[in-house]
């Protein structure tokens, strides 16, 4: 089998850049690991940039999401039993947030994938990438060596896009003389469950507390999503739900009126934090998009949105090259993307290390926090470096 980009994985990134692609002319061919079920309800982020949305929209996957999304014009933060809200469109030139799950934008794109897209193989699972080179003008092919339905297979790509995630294969196919990796893990997970109760705000709330970070954010009218800052390791099976809730209750306590509502508690996960950035993003005809090449923190939920980010470019690129011929877009797709995703980084971290209590974190810390949070409230300037970066930067 032969296709002019080869994509592995189908998660956000895969699927989005197939679209793309596809709206543009371009054949391609999806290989992913894990079968449909799985990747419809992997649940993980929940909040889409406005960028994110324009694209969505005009590739065609918008109309689910224009009905059922959420928009957002703001998020509140909380710290010393005090609350502030960050209003995004007068600090932003207008920008908002959706929230809208990633569960839902993948059911959105593998349906219109498998009525009028390119081929997307489900439990097509991707072992090697052979043959990058480091001249992408040279005509030697990239393979990609997979199996799928108990047969081993091959498939001759004229470029290869690695959307396979943290744990792919992808990003191996760049040789360790040229590789730089960055990373820091965090000293804490996040437990995250859904329940069945309406969120307890309109908006989404970042809590820093002594006892640890939450998070309240909502995946519909009617389902909250919570996050509790727990130790690494912690086993879900060790937080009934009534402690879940009484946590919950303390973290978020402010002075004056407001109840955080319990509800039935319908799944209930722990994640890893982990900031990890791979460069370059590219070696010869081989391409790494989202997760496959960074890792943030969900904390400035942006995890999701650099993926898209990147596809977008990367489709520009390729679109490029099949209008003029030049290939210039596409060697410059590492250096464009790395521009936005060390500001995402820097922005995860930030948000990170500001509302999370490290457990060796000294009292002097602490107050760096607090004052930190206290000049986010009481400068404009302050508050709006936040908003910027929260509703995103417009970076390549
Ligand atoms: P994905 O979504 O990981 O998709 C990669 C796809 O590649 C497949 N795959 C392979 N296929 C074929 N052959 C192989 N050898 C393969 N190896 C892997 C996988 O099955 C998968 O379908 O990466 P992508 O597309 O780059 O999208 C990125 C986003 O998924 C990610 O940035 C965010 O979801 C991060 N993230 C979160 N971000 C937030 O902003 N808020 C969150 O609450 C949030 N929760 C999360 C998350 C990431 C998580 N992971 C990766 C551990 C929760 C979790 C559990
Ligand atoms: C989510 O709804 O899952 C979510 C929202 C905001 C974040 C992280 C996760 O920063």
């Amino acid at each position: 089998m032969h296709t002019t980009v080869g994509i592995i994985g189908g998660g956000p990134a895969g699927l989005l850049l197939a679209r793309l692609l596809h709206n543009s002319g371009i054949d391609c061919v999806v290989l992913e690991s894990r079968d449909r079920a799985y990747v419809e309800h992997r649940q993980r982020a929940g909040i889409l940039e406005q960028s994110t949305v324009d694209v969505l929209r005009s590739s065609g996957a918008g109309e689910r999401l224009d009905r059922e999304g959420l928009v957002h014009d703001g998020i509140e933060l909380r710290w010393d039993r005090k609350a502030h809200r960050i209003d995004f469109p007068s600090l932003t030139g207008g920008r908002r947030v959706w929230v809208y799950a990633q569960t839902e934008v993948c059911k959105d794109l593998i349906a219109l994938q498998l009525k009028d897209g390119a081929p997307l193989l489900f439990e097509a699972q991707v072992l090697a990438v052979e043959g990058a080179t480091a001249n992408i003008k040279t005509g030697d092919r990239p393979v990609i060596r997979y199996t799928h339905e108990g047969q081993d297979k091959t498939l001759i790509c004229d470029y290869v896009v690695g959307c396979d995630g943290f744990h792919g294969v992808a990003r191996d196919a760049v040789p360790e003389s040229i590789k730089k990796t960055y990373e820091r893990v965090y000293p804490y997970s996040w437990f995250g469950i859904l329940a069945d109760v309406p969120p307890s705000s309109d908006e989404l709330v970042y809590a820093h507390s002594p006892r640890g970070f939450a998070l309240l954010s909502m995946r519909s009218p009617s389902v909250s999503r919570l996050y509790l800052q727990v130790p690494n390791g912690t086993d879900p099976a060790d937080w009934s739900d009534e402690r879940i809730w009484d946590e919950l209750d303390a973290r978020f306590a402010i002075d004056g009126d407001w109840t955080l509502e319990r509800g039935p508690i319908t799944s209930k996960g722990v994640l890893p934090m982990r900031s990890f950035v791979s460069e370059p993003m590219s070696y010869g005809r081989v391409f790494l998009a989202g997760d496959a090449a960074h890792i943030v923190p969900p904390t400035g939920a942006k995890g999701l949105n650099l993926a898209a980010a990147d596809v977008i470019v990367l489709a520009r690129a390729f679109a490029n090259l099949k209008d003029t011929g030049s290939a210039e877009l596409l060697d410059a797709y590492s250096d464009t993307c790395l521009k936005r995703v060390w500001r995402a980084e820097h922005f995860s971290y930030f948000m990170t290390s500001t509302l999370h209590t490290d457990p060796d974190q000294s009292a002097f810390e602490t107050r760096l926090q607090i004052s930190q949070l206290d000049r986010i409230a009481s400068s404009p300037y302050a508050a709006a470096e936040l908003a910027e970066n929260y509703a995103g930067l417009h970076i390549g």
